[in-house]
């Protein structure tokens, strides 16, 4: 990031930086740099991992070839072919992030969400994709002020062939680093306890998975389902978002301070985001019920176009580090534009709008390029990505760059007030 807050993807090498014990893990990273990453596949169908300072040059973490496939003989199948999701681990030892995994389109393949496990550098292609066992029984997660029952008639299919979106959404409960001292074989370190849960859409339907109490690197179960409010809508006109926790520090007399992960979701026709806030109840479990509507969610941000069919990939982490989750998405060009989260009411951690956008480069190979000396213009190639293209100097505004907007100092406009300051954040 430059002086001026904008991100840029960089050109110049940078040697790999592994975890190192005793550095505190940030959700979201996947290679140890402190800084979250974007994880998806390029138009070959190699994994690459994007970040603020990553090196286009050596970004593919996964080789299109080691994605799961279902036998020797399916060369066609590659990561452009599954969901990708990660925010944290299934089990207690994690530093850096697991993907979560699942097949869009192969009937056989689509039965299994695999757990891919990082190596402790950021690479995805080294170790055995674990399948996670699907469960077999059901409940509901606890909905109080919904007014909602459990229903008795819980239809869940005996495999993952019915999901249509998962996201890794972080731990309900509140995540949690700790400090480990030093023993006669390991440094002192700090990881990440807290495990990620998973949320599914099944058949229009919010199904929340939370990591297994009794085995790492698997689910819970029961599977619980979070009912859907009647005339509320269906989760499909939504796609999921994992931004972790967004709502500030739950406080409860008598409990310890929990930084709960919250939901965000975008309509895919009208490009609005939602937030859907995980709260908890006097006695400390966590309640669900702000997503038991699909169209009662929080809107954080509006007007940026960012409708499925203009920016397919979209998601969230806190790429700059300052507490307020942030806003990625990326376009049917491949380019990528960062939106930074912040609060309207300074409460530290709770997103209610974003401001500005920032293009970190493009999502395949090229990289655009820009100085922090001189962060109004930017290097980048001509006329939008594509093989060959010639390399030019764009000013921010002019037509043919990635994204030819740029606004700055305004939060986006929220529901139910005017906007606010932009001092505000
Ligand atoms: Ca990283
Ligand atoms: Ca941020």
């Amino acid at each position: 990031m430059d002086v001026a807050g904008n991100y840029s993807q960089r050109a110049n090498y940078t040697f790999y930086a592994p975890w190192k014990p005793g550095i505190a893990p940030i959700f979201g990273d996947t290679d140890g740099d402190r800084i979250p990453d974007i994880v998806t596949p390029d138009a070959a169908g190699n994994l690459r991992t994007l970040s603020g300072n990553n090196d286009p040059a050596r970004a593919i973490t996964a080789t299109a070839a080691s994605a799961p496939r279902n036998g020797v003989n399916d060369t066609t199948t590659s990561w452009a072919d599954y969901q990708i999701t990660h925010r944290g681990t299934l089990n207690e030892a994690g530093a850096l992030d697991q993907l979560i995994v699942h097949n869009t389109g192969d009937a056989s393949l689509k039965k299994h969400l695999y757990l891919i496990d990082n190596d402790g550098t950021g690479r995805y292609d080294q170790y055995t994709k674990i399948p996670l066992t699907r469960q077999k029984s059901t409940g509901c997660a606890v909905v109080p002020s919904s007014g909602l029952a459990c229903p008795a008639d819980r239809p869940f299919a005996i495999d993952w062939s019915q999901v249509t979106q998962v996201i890794a959404l972080g731990t309900p409960d509140g995540e949690l680093t700790q400090n480990f001292p030093a023993t006669p074989t390991e440094p002192a370190q700090t990881k990440i306890i807290s495990q990620t849960s998973l949320l599914t859409v099944e058949g229009g339907r919010l199904w929340l998975h939370d990591a297994s109490e009794l085995k790492w690197n698997e689910v819970n179960s029961p599977a619980l389902l979070i009912p859907t409010a009647p005339g509320t809508g269906s989760w499909d006109d939504y796609d999921l978002i994992n931004p972790g926790p967004a709502n500030g520090v739950t406080k409860t007399p008598g409990l310890t301070d929990a930084w709960q992960a919250t939901l965000w979701a975008r309509n895919r026709t009208t490009g609005d985001v939602f937030a859907y806030p995980i709260t908890r109840t006097a006695d400390g479990k966590s309640d669900f019920s702000a997503l038991t509507k699909p169209n009662g969610g929080r809107l954080i941000d509006t007007g940026d176009g960012l409708t499925a069919a203009a920016n397919p990939r979209i998601g969230a982490a806190d790429f700059n580090g300052d507490g307020f989750a942030d806003l990625w998405a990326i376009n049917t060009s491949s380019a990528i534009t960062v939106f930074s989260g912040g609060t309207a009411t300074a409460t530290p951690g709770k997103v209610d709008g974003f401001t500005g956008l920032s293009v970190m480069g493009d999502a395949t190979t090229s990289a655009s390029l820009r100085s922090n000396q001189v962060p109004w213009q930017c290097v980048d190639a001509a006329g939008g990505p594509r093989a060959g293209a010639e390399i030019s100097v764009y000013t921010w505004g002019q037509t043919k760059q990635h994204e030819p907007q740029m606004r700055v100092g305004l939060l986006s406009r929220r529901a139910g007030g005017p906007n606010p300051e932009p001092s505000a954040i």
